[in-house]
């Protein structure tokens, strides 16, 4: 099968140290640089996200701004556009990326579906375009971007696999409450070293 590998913003606002670090979202980065060395040869393509939002603005309410972020569907400032937060962890080698993603300009957008590459290409025409028929997934947040990805890439009607070696989620029992509807949706989860 035709294969794409999504790799969700991977990003220093998203791992220790960042405006919403997620913990274990440094050895992610490490970790998915590893995959890549054993299996970027698997993928037809490997599309990586960034989340990207406007400094000026709360983003279509995204941003916390009057009251205390909910970290449900408000959140502290993060991932503004060309700032250091926004920028891939260090340790993600993002040689063997083929396209990048960017999504969240002014809005909130989850998914990787929401975003435009940097040849300004919607992500459901480039995956239709490449023919691709199976879409493995890592990356940050399980219980937020990762999961809207991967509930977006199985409506398509693509073979879906979460790599579960190589995501972190925000809170735990969101993480495993968004593994069990990933599960029930049809979504397989296994370790990328499988
Ligand atoms: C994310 C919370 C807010 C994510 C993005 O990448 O999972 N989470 N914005």
């Amino acid at each position: 099968m035709v294969a794409a590998l999504f790799i969700i913003d991977v990003q220093n606002d998203f791992t220790e140290g960042g405006a919403l670090g997620v913990a274990g979202g440094a050895a992610v980065a490490a970790n998915i640089t590893n995959f890549l060395w054993a299996n970027a040869d698997h993928y037809c393509v490997i599309i990586a996200s960034r989340d990207w939002h406007d400094a000026h603005n709360d983003n279509g309410g995204h941003f916390a701004t009057d009251a205390e972020p909910n970290f449900v569907d408000t959140w502290p400032v993060h991932c503004v556009a060309d700032t250091y937060g926004a920028e891939y962890h260090a340790a993600l080698n993002t040689q063997q990326i083929g396209t990048h993603v960017l999504k969240g300009q002014g809005v909130p957008a989850y998914s990787i579906f929401d975003g435009i590459t940097d040849d300004g290409e919607a992500v459901p025409a480039l995956l239709d375009r490449l023919e691709i028929e199976r879409i493995d997934i890592a990356g940050l947040a399980t219980d937020y971007c990762v999961l809207a990805s991967a509930m977006d890439a199985v409506a398509t009607g693509r073979t879906v696999t979460v790599l579960t070696d190589l995501i972190a989620g925000v809170a735990p029992e969101s993480s495993a409450a968004a593994l069990e509807t990933m599960t029930k949706a049809g979504i397989t989860l296994v370790p990328g070293d499988e």
